[in-house]
């Protein structure tokens, strides 16, 4: 019987010997859409803990984030867990001595960061080498991707980078700019706020080979042929990520950025000599986008246990976040430190504070 595999290289290979051009590119973008369906249903399996080689992690998810260590074997993921987390996670000069997730919690600045210690992956992981799909199944869920290798293995970066995204997961990439409204009636109707590359018969194949006959779909980008399919398929994680290169006792390599993806600024530590575990946790904290809140009441300010919350959010999306009493009452705020113009300045509940702004909130 034709797996998903042979499925995804035959249509592959068919794309492969299609010359892209205006005339064909409504066909290209079919068959990549069919490829993203097969791709999905694979990945899929093992999200839900299915599948028939073992199903997938079940692992809870606790703390402010989660963050997944994705990288080849032996390269130091576990002895970096046991470092900087309460884990202890085996670690071993053999290749494949993680079998499992370990879950380690770091406590950083008051924020309770979780991080996953996986299997390593190799090349092939995506379409099932090694532990491959349900690690990068438990990578999807995860708030931050830490990237790592070590010294001796940093040409391996380009291939994980690939293995992530064959498993849907977008990295430092904006969601597509696209919404789609399923219709009753009507056909495929496409509203353009920008001059398109792509045509309006790819964008109706692309609806069609997903199931849609009747829909709006609106689209706010010049959006390539593989964003608007993973507008259309709808489930990719879009995630930031770190590159962390271990093992630099051992020397760092002078052609070290040939490998690494243009103005990515990686973190080089060494897990065994706790060299740069401060740097790095520092640079988590940065990816993930935290900043502190110290609540006052009354004259107290409680600088013991900071609010964690994430830039750009408002004064009344984090007390949605956070079990405070009566907090429906509140309807502004007064502000101290970082963020105020002055000692107490009033401000309402669309208020956007910063690291370390104080806040006492005012019924
Ligand atoms: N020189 C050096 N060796 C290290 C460092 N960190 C880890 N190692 C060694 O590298 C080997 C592999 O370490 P692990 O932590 O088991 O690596 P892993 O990435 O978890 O490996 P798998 O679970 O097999 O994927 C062990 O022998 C460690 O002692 C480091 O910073 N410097
Ligand atoms: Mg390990």
């Amino acid at each position: 019987m034709q797996t998903i595999d042979d499925r995804i290289s035959e249509i592959e290979k068919e794309i492969r010997e299609t010359p892209y051009h205006k005339g064909t590119e409504h066909h290209i973008g079919k068959l990549k859409a069919r490829i993203a369906k097969l791709k999905e249903e694979q990945i899929e399996k093992f999200a839900k803990g299915g599948g028939s080689g073992g199903g997938g992690y079940a692992i809870r998810k606790t703390g402010n984030a989660t963050v997944v260590l994705v990288g080849p074997p032996s390269v130091g993921k576990s002895t970096l867990l046991n470092k900087i987390t309460n884990a202890e996670s085996k670690v071993g000069a053999y290749d494949f001595t993680t079998l499992n997730v370990i879950p380690g919690m770091l406590d950083f600045r008051g924020a309770k960061i979780q991080i996953f210690d996986v299997p390593g992956i190799v090349s092939g992981a995506a379409s099932g080498k090694g532990r491959g799909k349900e690690v990068l199944s438990v990578a999807r869920g995860a708030d931050l991707i830490l990237i790592m290798v070590d010294v001796k293995t940093i040409n391996l970066v380009p291939a994980i980078l690939k293995e992530l995204y064959e498993a849907g997961v977008r990295l430092n990439e904006k969601k597509p700019e696209v919404t789609i409204i399923k219709q009753a009636s009507g056909g495929i109707k496409v509203n353009a706020t920008t001059q398109l590359k792509i045509s309006y018969d790819t964008i109706k194949s692309l609806a069609n080979e997903f199931r849609l006959a009747n829909a709006e779909v609106i689209i706010r980008e010049d959006i390539t042929l593989d964003r608007l399919i993973d507008a259309f398929v709808g489930s990719r994680a879009y995630l930031p990520y770190l590159i962390v290169i271990n093992k630099v006792d051992l020397g760092i390599p002078k052609n070290l950025n040939n490998f690494l993806p243009i103005g990515c600024k990686p973190v080089l530590i060494s897990s065994e000599i706790n060299e740069n575990l401060e740097q790095l946790k520092e640079r988590i904290w940065q990816s993930l986008g935290f900043i502190r809140i110290y609540l006052k009441e009354d004259d107290f300010i409680d600088y013991e246990k900071p609010v964690i919350t994430k830039k750009e959010i408002d004064l009344k999306s984090m007390l949605e976040e956070v079990s405070i009493r009566r907090k429906e009452t509140f309807k502004s705020a007064k502000i101290y430190g970082p963020g105020a113009k002055y000692p107490g300045q009033e401000v309402s509940l669309t208020f956007i504070p910063q690291d370390g702004t104080i806040v006492q909130f005012l019924a």
